[in-house]
């Protein structure tokens, strides 16, 4: 399906809201309760998300701009001249501009969201800052495989932008299946550019994910009151409260909502029971070394060419190609 507006052609994949609701059942329904991390980004949730990057605990999204400020012009000699460059989970593309900026004779721009409005926006403002750029959106979830749109002149070959280290979001078998989707995508001669959160002290970690704000809690809760809006749910927020623990073992982040009470629950037809102190689990944010990550992709024919870090090396951007 094609939505037209004036600036740009938007290719709307979206998830609808059938399937929305038969993946929250099933997660409802496995033991222990799960939610996809993916149907935070509504309209509010990315807002929320947006909020969650400017906080001072939430380095991740810090270090990352730091680090493709400063080598922004090498990360675009990595990439070639003639690029179709995709950016999955693109939602304000902030990022992108240094890149476009700094690309030789870029062909295309396909930013690829889920969220719909956010990514209308940005599709439009971009085209207008880069008229000489094709801009097409994809409203798709990036984790089922896509075909990439045409452009009118013929890329000499395509990249993958995937930063905000969102690939930590997915389970290590998960990354490897995404890694080899993107490499199946981009072709011989493709690539990609990627943001890794890289492992550290505990309390850095878990201090990004509890901010003394609150933010990170209404951003997690805001799955809920989607469920609410969207399925007819009937969640009482105020009986879930909001936790994030790093687990050593697993190296990554466990946000969880956990109900303060024992209560049932009920969502059109359907009805569950929770008890007091249960969690039902959001998010997984996976933490990665250089040469673990390196070692992943390796796995899927993906070459580690280049890596930034910055200088506390927090967080690292890795080029990597076919
Ligand atoms: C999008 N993703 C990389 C974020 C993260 O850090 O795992 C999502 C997030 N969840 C809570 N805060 C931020």
């Amino acid at each position: 399906m094609h939505n037209s507006d004036s600036a740009t052609t938007l290719v709307d994949l979206e998830p609808s809201s059938k399937q929305f609701l038969s993946e929250v059942i099933e997660g409802l329904k496995a033991t222990p309760k799960r939610l996809p991390c993916k149907y935070f980004y509504d309209e509010r949730g990315s807002q929320l998300f947006d909020q969650i990057c400017l906080l001072e605990e939430y380095y991740l999204t810090r270090c990352e701009d730091q680090i493709i400020k400063e080598f922004a012009q090498e990360m675009a000699d990595q990439i070639g001249p003639g690029v179709m460059l995709v950016e999955y989970g693109s939602g304000s593309s902030t990022k992108t501009r240094a890149l476009l900026d700094r690309l030789a004779d870029p062909v295309a721009y396909v930013p690829v969201d889920i969220s719909r409005e956010h990514l209308a926006a940005t599709a439009a403002q971009l085209s207008e800052a880069y008229p000489h750029i094709e801009v097409l959106p994809v409203c798709a979830d990036f984790t089922e495989a896509f075909t990439l749109p045409e452009s009118r002149r013929e890329p000499t070959h395509s990249a993958v932008f995937f930063p905000g280290s969102t690939i930590g979001n997915f389970e290590p078998s998960a990354a490897r299946a995404m890694l080899s989707q993107i490499a199946e995508l981009c072709g011989r001669g493709g690539g990609l550019l990627i943001g890794i959160d890289l492992q550290k002290d505990i309390s850095v970690i878990e201090a990004a994910y509890n901010d003394a704000r609150g933010v990170t809690a209404d951003f997690n809760r805001n799955l809920l009151e989607r469920i609410n809006r969207e399925l007819a749910g009937e969640f009482d927020i105020n009986q879930f409260r909001h936790r994030a623990v790093y687990d050593d073992l697993e190296e990554r982040v466990e946000i969880s909502l956990v109900s303060c009470s024992r209560q049932r629950v009920t969502i059109g037809d359907q009805s569950f029971r929770f008890d007091e102190g249960e969690s039902i689990i959001t998010e997984h944010s996976h933490k990665y070394t250089i040469v673990g990550f390196a070692k992943l992709a390796a796995q899927v024919g993906l070459t580690l060419r280049r890596s930034w870090t910055d200088p506390q090396e927090r967080f690292a951007v890795l080029h990597l190609a076919l």
